[in-house]
C-alpha cells in the first residue's frame, strides 16, 4: 500500500509560530511520527510539502500515474480557496482523507469553508498531529 502525505502553505512552519493554535511539534516531528507509523503498519509512504497550489496539482495528478492507494491532505489555507484542487481531486479519484492540525470550526468564518471536502472521504479536524495518523488508519481500512 501507497500513500501520499500532502501538506499546504506554511505547514513547514509547524512548531516555529502561534503554538497555541497549531502546538510546538515541528514539521520534522510530523514526518518522523507519520513515517515510524508507515513502517510499523508496513506501508510505503511519499510526504510533500509545498506552498505553492500548482505544484500539489502536479503533486495529486502524480499519485494518480504512480498508482498511489490514497491521500492524506491538509491543503493549509487553500483549503478555503481553491477550486483547482478540488477538480485534481475529482480529476484522480483516489480516496483522499482531509486533515486540520486545528479546529477550524471554532475559528473565523472564512475557515468554515472547504472546497476539497466534496472530493474527500473523510475530514479529521482539530486533533492536532494524530489527526494525519487517523487518517492514514482511514486509508488502511478501505
Ligand atoms: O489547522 C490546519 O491544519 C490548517 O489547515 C492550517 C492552515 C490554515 O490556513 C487552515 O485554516 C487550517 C495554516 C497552516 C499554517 O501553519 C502555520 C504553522 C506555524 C506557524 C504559522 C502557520
Amino acid at each position: 500500500m501507497k500513500l501520499l502525505i500532502l501538506n499546504g502553505p506554511n505547514l513547514n512552519m509547524l512548531g516555529l509560530r502561534e503554538p497555541q493554535i497549531y502546538g510546538s511539534a515541528t514539521y520534522a516531528s510530523l514526518l518522523d511520527k507519520i513515517k515510524s507509523y508507515a513502517l510499523d503498519k508496513g506501508i510505503e509512504v511519499d510526504c510533500f510539502q509545498s506552498n505553492h497550489e500548482g505544484a500539489l496539482v502536479d503533486k495529486i495528478q502524480e499519485a494518480y500515474f504512480n498508482n498511489v492507494d490514497g491521500i492524506v491532505f491538509n491543503p493549509g489555507a487553500y483549503t478555503h480557496t481553491s477550486i483547482a484542487l478540488l477538480d485534481a481531486l475529482k480529476a484522480v479519484q483516489l480516496p483522499c482523507v482531509e486533515v486540520h492540525i486545528s479546529d477550524v470550526s471554532a475559528r473565523e468564518d472564512f475557515r468554515q469553508q472547504s472546497y476539497i471536502r466534496p472530493a474527500c472521504i473523510a475530514s479529521i479536524i482539530g486533533h492536532g498531529l494524530e489527526g494525519y495518523i487517523e487518517a492514514i488508519d482511514i486509508l488502511l481500512k478501505r
